[in-house]
């Protein structure tokens, strides 16, 4: 199995660490993805960090996934709770989905209950805070290192 890890994440996360803290955190993306990047290495995974505002492009990441990425972990964002065209691309990639959510979605507004990622999702991690992605990046670990 390709040991290449996509990190996907949506809408507005490119905030993180400058607003809302209460429920986000103090770190910055660019503080996750250089924690991600550390701990990938030490698990022998590679891994590409993207964030986007834009819809389409998460799915254009995903296609690029098919057939080159032995996993994918995505928080969404917002498009979790409003993406059926998100969830039918991760319905075409055939290894491990894990999805994340900095927050833990279900203490939250009912809106934020519902995800469509999670009809795909192998595992879903919410209310872990940033720690979330590492939680993520080592279950892919751990999944990639099992006998087929
Ligand atoms: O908890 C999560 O990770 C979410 O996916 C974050 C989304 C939200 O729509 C989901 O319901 C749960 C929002 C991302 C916005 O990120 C910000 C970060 C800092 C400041 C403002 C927004």
């Amino acid at each position: 199995m390709s040991r290449l890890v996509f990190l996907l994440n949506g809408p507005n996360l490119n905030l993180l660490g400058h607003r809302q803290p209460d429920i986000y955190g103090h770190e910055t993306l660019a503080d996750v993805e250089r924690g991600c990047h550390t701990l990938a290495a030490t698990l022998g995974l590679t891994l590409r960090f993207h964030q986007t505002n834009r819809e389409y492009e998460l799915i254009d990441w995903i296609h690029e996934a098919r057939g080159t990425a032995g996993a994918i972990i995505i928080n969404p964002a917002a498009f979790t709770h409003t993406s059926v065209a998100i969830l039918d691309a991760l319905n075409t990639f055939d290894p491990p989905v894990i999805e994340v959510h900095i927050s833990n979605i279900h203490k939250r507004e009912p809106f934020r209950h519902h995800s469509f990622v999670s009809g795909r999702a192998d595992a879903v991690i919410a209310g872990c805070g940033t720690e979330g992605y590492q939680l993520a990046l080592r279950r892919v670990a751990t999944l990639m290192n099992q006998p087929a």
